[in-house]
């Protein structure tokens, strides 16, 4: 009897252990609020936001994005104070105060410096007001009012004092785009995040409420403008039925500060029978155009303009017709320019006839028609001369067009990079982008950033992770890039480590125990990824059409670049791409300082050893160890880095909600699998080529190659 009292007393303690922790634990969360959480604050936390929110103040009527300013405060301080605070026009102590000069005349006289902010910056100042003390968010405009807001809630969310705020901020870069590549049936090319966010058939009579919220989302981070549709565009997007839809896109995210612009198919009006050609010289073409720009901006009066994709990856274009890109990017532009919209022309081109390193077409074609775009034509070239792998050396346009615009591309959404299953953070992959120094100018450090800063007409466009998934982006953490791409295309000299710490203690808490080990996590991912995958400068090796996992031993498709062997040209003797003076000559691409640099295996900078050189498997890298040796090293290493990470995780599970603990935990851990599959298969694949031994202690593979080739994957999403 004595022993069953026990047995139940011990029984009801565990239970009551268990009841104990799971209340501990935070409330399940699915992700949909990103980083605009708001969840309750208490004890000194909640007294200290208090008394720096006592009330609203904004005097006038306000516009939308006055009103979209003031009631995301609202919203915020209801959800962290439990009410929502005053409204008013009068400053009293602790309020937060709104003002624009249009909004509040006395701000001009105050020697704030507007005049610096521009149009889209903001100042967040802690100062008296009219005797009070009070926190001052001014702008030149209502915009920049709402991105002050958002700044200071970011300033709040990530535990920064508020009682002596000064910051100032104003965007580095004009255009800070998403580029969506959404098809009109709701398929997402390269999307890992379930179907397209617009719903096409629905619109324009049915307007989600997702699409507010994408637009707060976007203006959060300064985002301020969207390419609605796929670049491989479909010719019905300018009929008038869509020219609506996307008018209703556009009254959604106008309040935010998004423009709305759409990709074109360089042929619509041949597709669609109202010409009898594309050919841009053709004057009936140019008069299409013209009169369906007019007819878009009747509908969208703040139309941002067109992005193209032409005579690339079998896309039309003016080269059909013998004209030059110019030619053709021009034509859209005149169409453009009595609205002052703008033309994004893609640099991403390679063609079938072009036998040469695919690595040199796009500089190969562009540079040579520098000086010769309209002035509202940019180019949009992306990071890298191949395509969005986990690591490329920058492209060598960046810098080379001194007479053109250009602006830059990256992927937000990870075709190459373990779509939404594998963790890997990109704003470690921008920083690494922007802070490339191009040796192209009179400066000592020409960085991309610093180039793309000085272009006439500035951008980034980030190719969307977003989709219908409730978590917006497929996973907790590629929230995480979609976060850094908008706060890099702000400020592109701005650290990933401190947007991955902002990110962290928004996304899911400020505590160092909590954000820390995230902070951790991301800044790690990303060289786990490439060591996995592509190691010293590898490339392409990913899975025919779809990208997912190892393929490195394909060598059948049609067109030469499309076959990994052609990018690692491994065989009994070495490995890697020669684009010396002896092979392709990429490398006289760049500047001469970086020409210099990469000509020599001992100047190239490791990561990108076998992007330029190909050597022999007995070559002595620094460390002292063989290529083949350190190859096989790199590879277990990204596993091993990806088992840290999954490490790192699994101690946060007290600290997180079940629900998004569960979902990354879960992915993590095929992550680690598939990490572990990419290493055995590229190593089984290697050395079957350099039929070296591995070095002392390593595993062998545990399968036969036969049976990494066998595997396929008919279903794998994103093909569009
Ligand atoms: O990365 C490649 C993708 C294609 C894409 C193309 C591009 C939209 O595999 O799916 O097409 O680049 O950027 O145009």
């Amino acid at each position: 009897m004595k022993a069953m009292y026990r047995w139940l007393w011990a029984a009801l303690l565990a239970m009551a252990l268990v009841a104990t922790q799971a209340n501990a634990r935070a409330a399940d969360e699915d992700g949909y609020d990103l980083w605009l959480r708001y969840r309750p604050l208490t004890g000194a936390a909640q007294a200290a936001l208090r008394a720096h929110a006592s009330a609203l103040v904004y005097s006038g009527q306000p516009s939308p994005t006055a009103a979209a300013a003031l009631a995301e405060l609202r919203r915020a301080l209801a959800g962290m104070l439990g009410q929502a605070p005053a409204t008013g026009a009068v400053a009293q102590d602790g309020a937060l105060v709104l003002a624009t000069p249009a909004s509040m005349p006395a701000l001009s006289g105050m020697d704030l410096k507007l005049d610096a902010l521009g149009a889209e910056g903001y100042l967040l100042r802690s100062m008296r007001l009219q005797g009070r003390r009070v926190t001052l968010i001014a702008a030149n405009t209502d915009i920049g009012l709402l991105y002050g807001a958002f700044a200071w809630l970011r300033a709040q969310d990530s535990g920064a004092p508020l009682a002596n705020l000064d910051q100032r901020s104003a965007p580095a870069l004009q255009l800070r785009l998403l580029n969506h590549w959404d098809n009109l049936d709701r398929s997402v090319e390269r999307g890992y995040a379930g179907q397209s966010i617009w719903n096409w058939w629905e619109l324009p009579g049915i307007r989600a409420r997702r699409y507010t919220d994408y637009a707060r989302a976007n203006a959060s981070i300064g985002i301020n403008g969207t390419v609605l549709n796929n670049v491989n565009a479909a010719p019905e997007m300018l009929s008038p039925a869509y020219i609506a839809k996307s008018a209703a896109l556009a009254a959604a995210l106008r309040p935010y500060g998004i423009k709305v612009y759409l990709s074109v198919r360089f042929s619509t009006p041949l597709e669609l029978g109202a010409t009898k050609s594309a050919d841009p010289l053709d004057p009936a073409v140019a008069a299409w155009w013209r009169a369906k720009a007019d007819e878009i901006y009747r509908a969208i009066p703040d139309f941002g303009g067109f992005l193209v994709k032409a005579n690339s990856e079998g896309q039309p274009g003016p080269q059909d017709y013998h004209r030059s890109h110019a030619d053709g990017a021009n034509m859209l532009a005149a169409a453009l320019a009595p609205h002052g919209g703008v033309v994004m022309w893609r640099a991403f081109v390679y063609a079938d006839d072009k036998p040469t390193d695919r690595a040199k077409q796009a500089y190969d074609q562009f540079k040579p028609e520098d000086g010769h775009f309209a002035s509202n034509v940019v180019v949009q070239v992306k990071n890298g001369p191949i395509d969005f792998q986990p690591r490329e050396p920058v492209h060598p346009l960046f810098g080379a067009m001194p007479r053109t615009s250009l602006m830059m591309e990256v992927q937000i959404t990870k075709e190459y990079l373990g779509f939404a299953t594998h963790i890997a953070y990109l704003g470690s992959l921008y920083e690494e982008v922007l802070r490339s120094d191009t040796h192209t100018g009179p400066n000592a450090n020409d960085s991309v950033a610093q180039v793309l800063a000085g272009q006439r007409i500035s951008g980034m466009a980030g190719v969307s992770n977003i989709g219908s998934a409730r978590n917006w982006s497929g996973s907790h953490f590629d929230q995480a890039n979609w976060y850094a791409y908008g706060r890099l295309a702000w400020d592109p000299q701005a650290s990933a480590r401190a947007i991955a710490q902002e990110w962290a203690a928004q996304t899911f808490s400020p505590d160092a125990r909590v954000a820390g080990p995230i902070v951790d996590m991301l800044m790690m991912s990303r060289e786990a990824v490439v060591d996995y995958m592509t190691p010293l400068g590898l490339h392409h090796l990913m899975g025919t059409g779809h990208h997912y996992g190892p393929a490195p031993w394909v060598a059948d498709l049609k067109r030469p670049e499309w076959n990994p062997v052609y990018y690692h040209r491994a065989d009994h003797d070495g490995i890697g791409f020669d684009r010396g003076a002896s092979g392709s000559d990429a490398i006289a691409q760049y500047a001469p300082e970086l020409a210099r640099q990469y000509a020599d295996p001992r100047t190239t900078p490791e990561k990108y050893l076998l992007w330029f050189h190909h050597l022999p498997w007995t070559y002595r890298m620094p460390s002292g160890r063989t290529l083949w040796d350190e190859l096989v090293l790199r590879y277990d290493s990204g596993v091993a880095q990806t088992r840290a990470m999954q490490a790192r995780w699994s101690a946060l599970k007290p600290l997180i909600d079940a629900e998004r603990y569960d979902d990354v935990a879960a992915r993590l851990a095929v992550q680690v699998e598939e990490a572990q599959w990419w290493r055995d298969a590229s190593i089984a694949y290697f050395q079957s080529k350099s039929q070296l031994p591995l070095p002392p202690g390593v595993k062998p593979p545990p399968l036969p190659l036969d049976a990494y080739k066998a595997r396929s994957f008919p279903f794998a999403p994103g093909r569009g």
